[in-house]
């Protein structure tokens, strides 16, 4: 009884997103899509219509395989948009079909996620808004079948063995400040391009005291996301994978599998508002010229010995450890010919040594190469000038926030 109360009423609130009828679907697309898969698309949304769920779901299979094909097709930015609303649609049918009491929220959920990071913008971003729906109730069903185990649940993290705890010198140090003045910064940083570290500054965030993995995993951990397994995405076994946070964390984080898995990503906070309250744009991006849309904030979440491979980024960046610590070395561009970057296109902003353990005898120039380096701690923020170089390792389990802006 219980269980179809709770299943009208998480119905009325999925109907209150959808347009009133069928016909207001928009189901428009160009002549890029098959006009059978268009038929598909309005065959899907009258069974929705029409309360015919499992139809729903079996049409939008098949709408969504054949989706799936052409988005995998080629290179990503090639990719028709058309093809992405089209994936959208099937994802958005099918995870509204799957709400019946026989099927879990987290498939519908899963499905949402997907449609999210494959698809485009339809219906006034109807995915978003279903999806904190599902994501409402799924968490409520869990947390009553949860009731009084609690402490069966907490994630329990290995202690950080690191093996290899740099030690700091002062003349690499890179300088810190206690929450300088924007113009202070501006003059003496931003200007010139040098790297620092702001302390005092983010001291009010309220991850600082909320993220834990258990607190993770209560906010995002049914939610679907793109994961890199592998110790350096120039390693040749490197590989991505979609998988669940709370499969991320009990993999890769609690019971730290023997291959690295790294959530590395800039969409997390977008599919995650709850996670994004919790962090604020960091007051010194507004001495950029773009908007504050334009700021991209990247989520890397992994346990102890990620690295992120030396490497530069096109924008300024402040980067900001919420949790763990950090180990971060920065070349400035001007030792660009000694980290020798990579030739081919796609990785010419990554360097081919490995700095905390260079092969000298291919790569010599990197003995004269001089650097600064820091281990980052919850609480600073470190700013990297736009195309300096930088290289990260993180020395215990690390969940940081970077801030790309221009
Ligand atoms: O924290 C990391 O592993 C890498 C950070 C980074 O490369 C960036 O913020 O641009």
């Amino acid at each position: 009884m219980e269980a179809a109360k709770e299943m009208s009423s998480l119905w009325a609130e999925l109907e209150a997103t959808m347009p009133d009828s069928k016909e207001e679907l928009n189901l428009h697309f160009s002549e890029k899509v098959d006009t059978s898969i268009v038929f598909l698309l309005k065959q899907a949304g009258a069974q929705l219509y029409s309360k015919e769920k499992d139809k729903c779901v079996q049409t939008s299979k098949i709408i969504l395989d054949y989706a799936w094909e052409k988005l995998n097709t080629g290179t990503w930015k090639d990719v028709d948009k058309e093809w992405r609303r089209v994936y959208s649609y099937g994802s958005l049918f099918k995870a509204l079909g799957l709400c019946t009491q026989d099927h879990s929220l987290k498939e519908a959920i899963k499905v949402c996620d997907m449609g999210l990071l494959m698809g485009a913008s339809i219906l006034d971003n109807i995915l978003i808004q279903v999806i904190n729906i599902l994501q409402k109730h799924f968490t409520i069903a869990k947390r009553s079948s949860e009731d009084g185990n609690i402490d069966c649940t907490r994630k329990k993290i290995k202690g950080s063995s690191c093996l290899f705890y740099p030690v700091m010198q002062l003349e690499t140090a890179i300088p810190q400040l206690l929450c300088p003045s924007l113009q202070y910064f501006r003059d003496n940083y931003l200007m010139p391009q040098k790297p620092v570290i702001l302390n005092g500054v983010i001291d009010h965030w309220p991850c600082l005291k909320k993220w834990s993995c258990d607190y993770i995993c209560e906010v995002a951990g049914c939610r679907t996301v793109p994961v890199e397994i592998g110790s350096r995405y120039t390693d040749e076994a490197w590989s991505q994978t979609l998988m669940t946070v709370d499969d991320f964390v009990d993999k890769y984080i609690v019971n730290q599998h023997s291959s690295i898995g790294y959530l590395a990503q800039h969409q997390l906070f977008d599919q995650v508002p709850e996670l994004k309250k919790d962090i604020c744009i960091p007051d010194y991006c507004c001495l950029g010229e773009g908007d504050e849309e334009d700021i991209t904030m990247n989520a890397w979440f992994g346990p102890e010995g990620t690295v992120s491979p030396l490497h530069h980024d096109p924008q300024q960046n402040f980067l900001a450890q919420v949790v763990g610590r950090k180990y971060i070395r920065l070349y400035s561009p001007h030792e660009s010919e000694n980290v020798y970057p990579h030739e081919t296109a796609i990785l010419h902003n990554t360097s081919q040594v490995d700095v905390e353990n260079p092969d000298v005898k291919n790569f010599p120039l990197i003995e004269r190469a001089t650097y600064q380096e820091c281990i980052l701690s919850p609480g600073q923020i470190l700013f990297i000038p736009v195309k300096w170089w930088h290289y990260v390792r993180s020395l215990d389990v690390s969940f940081s926030v970077s801030f790309w802006w221009s």
